[in-house]
């Protein structure tokens, strides 16, 4: 078979389709070469589209076995992408479609459809893999109500909605919800569980149970915790209840994402589900929370109203990441939550926003839809309803997703659905906010202020740069919230939201008694750069005093990035003001330890080198990592005295509590051990490394030690310890790759690449090396180029495989025009080289050329 040409999709050309699906019954007789699919679809013709349409089904590698309509078989044959049938031999009135097609699931190994992971069997559909399972209408709109039958000798057999009938070898499902394809997920393996019980706010009971291999049943507890909490928060926050008699996770290790949502059946990369003290980190339970939160939020905003078509994907994941967000601030804290979220979203979507491959939150056409899961779609997405929520306040949004839910509840629903809703509950005209999710590139934000007889004037200019296919654009609206403070440290206006939704705007504060000093964008109201010069003392001074926690951690930031520029431009030493101020904070009792654990931590390398380029310059990568280690040293060295005091403050007794306050604790203790590390020659650290209770505590000594190129022992004893882990393994191999030294880095991954528990065709490990390769910032870019001859060497490796992956990590190339002409000519060799592989995948050959095409 040839690979289909790559076919470019539009949202403009957006039609329903030609007919119902009310029910459809699938059978399923697994086996691993050769599964059967016999499906059963109770079609009629859509009345939306008139006329005598012919029925085309997606389909892709199906072996057709038969085909009947009401019984009588009919003489059809599929092409490379599906099968249609001919008007003719459709009736114009209700009818039955049978067919039976055969499967290969064992060799599926782009983990996309029906596939196998270590024996057992699981899907991904989302989003266009159920036509890897039958012949299907694979489109969002199509909802319909699923019947599923499993036969096989493996003892657990899942599947969407309730059970209803099982016996020796088979399992019934049935999912009274209309559903898109996408949302069909079916599991069978030798599984046990970890059960537990929800009885929501009306009185249903729950059956809830997470699914794993026999040995994994003593790593479910946080993640059964992590559900009932977010069934409880939906229910209080949303009003949202659950509509199942169960609801069913199950854990696998090969996993081209994070989590599915399925309906009643959410299927989970294995590293966001198993957690204990010994193998995971704070950081891993945070984010099992937040995913199971996610996943489980996605059965109201996704599920029972979905989206349209793929372009308005953004509403169900900005949404349900918005809401992950409340959730996790809520468990959690809040300040510390959105201080990590923006800092997710400079360092990924930000960065996205700024390069070749920018696009709005909706896109108006594809190539591959699966290569739209970024961070735009999610995190900018997620922004654009905080936007939404700062604008109409908390009466105005509650009141708007109430009406959503109500009026839209059971369809398949857009953004112009989404938007008419916010302005039917709330009266507000919605039509330049629009501009939010059509215009891609992140605006620049510049402020100027006067100070006259009282009054204080804040004067902003919006720019929104340009991006590929979109030179010009209109000014949009920005939330800007700001709060002043008096000389003395004194709120004198507490945060006002500033509504800008012109090029430059002028606000005025009057009746003042002093020049006050500005605190603009508290909580970061909106998502743009920021361009305010400052002097350092005022940096410092709202560090000190600001009441906004997040704009107090922002003047902390905007002091080590002025000050990192200044070194990397200028040759500036390390500042003293930003060392004064940071050892103030350090050891301020008052604060809370995961907030100075954050104002510790210095910019990334990455994030300087987006900041540097911001600012005009050409990023060097190696001065920014030396830079970004002097400081680290000054830092250490004016910090030294007493670090061993604060460890020594910081280090519990007693058991392990995964909580907020215990996490950030440790975070705090973690940043104190990095840096004292720098100054003792490792000495606390292999102290705390062969004292370490916990996993995060493990992982800070050996991140600490291998920072200052130490470590050797320790990884030996670690790699003993866990070789049978492949979770905390992958730890093992990323911790190396992450912080091995520039001229070391691909040496460092060619190496472990050779190790014998080095399997790229799993997913997690593949990132843990391949992916931790380009977040090595200097080593990536070393000027050899031999970074990114081992990416895409890897890349051209996985790509027949996994196309969907490969296509993922490519986006380590997007920052390339940023770079130097020698760097950049190695990339595009790079570039040029994958688009010229014979049997490129349709994923990969889209993203490399939207990469190169930056290039002009
Ligand atoms: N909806 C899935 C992502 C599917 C990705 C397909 N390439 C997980 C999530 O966002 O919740
Ligand atoms: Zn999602």
């Amino acid at each position: 078979m040839t690979a289909p040409e790559p076919r470019t999709v539009y949202l403009a050309d957006y039609r329903p389709f030609s007919h119902l699906i009310d029910r459809v019954e699938l059978t399923f007789r697994l086996a691993p070469q050769a599964t059967r699919v016999a499906a059963r679809l109770h079609l009629r013709p859509n009345p939306d589209c008139r006329g005598h349409h012919v029925l085309r089904l997606d389909g892709e590698d199906l072996r057709l076995i038969s085909a009947r309509i009401d019984g009588h078989a009919v003489d059809v044959t599929p092409d490379d992408t599906g099968l249609t049938i001919p008007a003719a031999l459709l009736p114009d009135a209700p009818f039955v479609l049978e067919t039976e097609v055969e499967i290969a699931p064992e060799g599926n190994t782009a983990l996309e459809g029906l596939y196998m992971s270590r024996g057992m069997y699981c899907t991904q559909c989302e989003a266009e893999g159920f036509r890897k399972i039958t012949f299907y209408p694979d489109r969002p709109d199509v909802m319909a109500r699923f019947h599923v039958r499993i036969e096989s000798d493996l003892p657990v057999l899942l599947s969407n909605g309730n059970p209803v009938a099982h016996g020796p070898g088979w399992a019934e499902w049935d999912d009274p919800w209309p559903k898109p394809a996408y949302l069909f997920a079916l599991v069978a393996g030798d599984l046990v569980a970890h059960r537990d019980s929800f009885t929501t706010a009306s009185g249903r009971k729950v059956d809830l149970a997470i699914w794993v291999r026999p040995g994994d049943l003593d790593r479910c507890a946080y993640a059964m915790d992590s559900l009932i909490r977010s069934m409880r928060w939906d229910e209080q926050v949303y009003g949202r209840e659950y509509d199942l008699d169960v609801f069913n996770i199950v854990a696998v290790d090969d996993f081209n994402m994070g989590a599915m949502e399925n309906k009643g059946l959410n299927i989970f990369n294995s590293k966001l589900v198993l957690a204990s003290p010994e193998t995971a980190t704070d950081d891993d339970y945070a984010r099992i929370e937040a995913v199971i939160a996610h996943e489980y939020f996605h059965n109201w905003t996704g599920n029972r109203i979905t989206c349209r078509d793929w372009f308005q994907l953004c509403l169900k994941e900005g949404l349900t990441v918005y809401r992950d967000q409340q959730f996790s601030g809520d468990m959690r804290s809040h300040a510390v939550k959105r201080i990590e979220d923006v800092l997710a979203l400079r360092a990924r979507q930000f960065r996205e926003d700024q390069g070749p491959l920018a696009h709005p939150v909706r896109p108006e056409s594809f190539i591959e839809i699966n290569n739209f899961y970024t961070a735009t779609v999610y995190e900018k997405g997620a922004e654009i309803i905080g936007m939404l929520k700062t604008l109409v306040g908390d009466d105005g949004y509650r009141k708007s997703l109430d009406l959503y839910f109500d009026r839209h509840d059971g369809e398949a629903a857009t953004i112009e659905d989404w938007l008419k809703v916010f302005e039917d509950a709330t009266g507000r005209d919605l039509a330049q906010f629009k501009r939010w999710y059509s215009e891609a590139g992140t605006p620049r934000l510049s402020v100027s202020d006067d100070w006259q007889d009282g009054t204080y004037t804040l004067t902003f200019t919006q720019t929104n740069p340009p991006t590929p296919g979109q030179p010009e654009k209109a000014p949009k609206v920005l939330p800007i919230a700001v709060g002043l403070l008096n000389p003395n440290g004194d709120e004198v206006v507490p945060t006002t939201v500033l509504e800008m939704t012109e090029t430059t705007q002028s606000f005025r504060f009057e009746g003042l008694a002093a020049k006050p000093v500005p605190s603009i964008l508290r909580g970061f109201s909106t998502p743009v750069v920021l361009d305010r010069a400052s002097s350092p003392a005022e940096r410092a001074f709202l560090l000190a005093h600001d009441t906004d926690p997040f704009n107090r951690w922002e003047a902390g930031r905007a002091l080590a990035k002025d000050m990192l520029s200044a070194m990397v431009t200028d040759g500036a030493p390390p500042a003293a003001d930003w060392l004064e101020a940071l050892a103030r904070l350090a050891f301020d009792d008052t604060l809370d330890p995961a907030f100075r654990a954050l104002a510790l931590r210095l910019p990334s390398e990455d994030d300087m080198a987006q900041t540097l380029h911001a600012a005009g310059h050409v990023p060097d990568p190696d001065a920014i990592h030396a830079a970004r280690r002097a400081a680290g040293d000054a830092l250490a060295a004016r910090l030294a005295p007493r670090l061993p005091g604060l460890i020594a403050a910081l280090t519990d007794a007693g058991p392990f509590h995964a909580d907020a306050a215990a996490a950030g604790r440790r975070a705090l203790r973690g940043a104190a051990l990095h840096l004292i590390t720098r100054t003792d020659g490792g000495a606390a650290a292999r102290a705390a490394f062969a004292a370490a209770g916990n996993m995060t505590e493990t992982t800070a000594a050996l991140s600490a030690l291998l920072d200052i190129g130490q470590g050797e022992a320790e990884l030996a004893a670690f790699e003993t310890k866990w070789r049978h882990d492949r979770l905390v393994m992958d730890k093992w191999f990323m911790l190396q790759t992450l912080l091995a030294a520039p001229d070391r880095t691909a040496a460092t991954v060619e190496r472990l690449t050779r190790h014998p528990d080095f399997d790229w065709k799993n997913p997690n490990r593949f990132r843990a090396v391949i992916g931790a390769l380009s977040a090595n910032h200097a080593g990536f870019h070393h000027a050899s180029g031999a970074g990114y001859r081992l990416l895409a060497d890897w890349l051209l490796t996985l790509d027949p495989k996994n196309p969907q992956t490969a296509a993922r990590m490519s986006t380590a190339f997007e920052t390339w025009p940023r770079y130097d002409g020698i760097r950049q000519a190695l990339v595009r060799v790079e570039l040029d080289r994958i688009l010229s592989t014979p049997g490129l995948s349709r994923d990969l050959t889209e993203m490399a050329g939207r990469m190169l095409a930056a290039g002009g």
